[in-house]
């Protein structure tokens, strides 16, 4: 059995970066899906990060399905709430939401999944979810009604993921939400990622391998990419080389 978390936290300490292509379950009809697992199996992508604020169909299993079929890339349910699990993913992000202060997605939401994810074969990854302003209001702020962090509140980012660490969360993930017009700044990142030692995952609104790479080396150890990847799929392999690109220290 893989262990996802130990194998992230040995790529942290060298310096390895990690690709995460999150797929939204309702936005990707079958067909192009299996262009995306083609291109991510090509491309070396670590994970396929499985997810979206709103899930109105099935698809979830469907879609596990058919990535499990055909690479063994590890699947990470990123849920966007309590009913889009599934046993047939590897791990699951176990997101408190600690940018926000709302009681049930800090630990409500927990307290009602614990049950099901005590006896599921789920790797389980407790994540501090921090929403940072990305210029636009999106889904996941109108869902979880909260306020996400302002864009220019390095401090506050940082106090929040230091609280998060010293809680026992096991990694932080930075988020300016599916879509962002803004993607979170590379001081931002680096910040946050100078003051905690757990892993730092970041997504939201990055488009071009530039940003990706350049994420990458202020600091974030998995860049998630959703949006760009589902208009134009061929992206994962610039995406990927340009994250992979970074340095592993000696
Ligand atoms: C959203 O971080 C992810 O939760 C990815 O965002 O879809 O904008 O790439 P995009």
């Amino acid at each position: 059995m893989k262990n996802i978390y130990q194998d992230l936290q040995k790529a942290k300490s060298s310096g390895k970066k990690k690709f995460a292509v999150l797929v939204d379950p309702d936005k990707l009809r079958m067909g192009k899906i299996d262009k995306v697992i083609n291109l991510a199996k090509e491309a070396n992508v670590d994970y396929f990060y499985i997810g979206g604020s709103l899930i109105v169909n099935d698809m979830l299993d469907l879609l596990l399905k058919s990535i499990k079929e055909n690479t063994n890339i590890p699947c990470v349910l990123f849920p966007g709430n309590s009913f889009q699990l599934s046993y047939k993913a590897d791990a699951i992000l176990f997101l408190s939401l600690i940018s926000g202060r709302n009681a049930e997605l800090l630990i409500g939401n927990h307290v009602l999944a614990a049950p099901y994810l005590k006896l599921s074969p789920l790797e389980i990854v407790s994540t501090g979810y921090m929403l940072i302003d990305g210029g636009v209001s999106t889904t996941v702020q109108y869902i979880s009604n909260t306020r996400p962090i302002p864009a220019d509140k390095e401090d506050i980012a940082m106090s929040t993921a230091i609280a998060g660490e010293m809680l026992g969360l096991k990694c932080i993930y930075m988020d300016a939400g599916s879509g962002a017009k803004n993607p979170i700044s590379e001081s931002m990142i680096d910040m946050v990622s100078s003051a905690v030692n757990i892993p730092l995952i970041v997504g939201g609104g990055i488009r071009t391998p530039e940003k990706a790479l350049a994420n990458a080396q202020a600091g974030a150890d998995v860049i998630v990419v959703g949006n760009a990847i589902e208009k134009d799929p061929e992206l994962i392999m610039d995406m990927s080389a340009a994250i992979h690109s970074v340095k592993v220290k000696a």
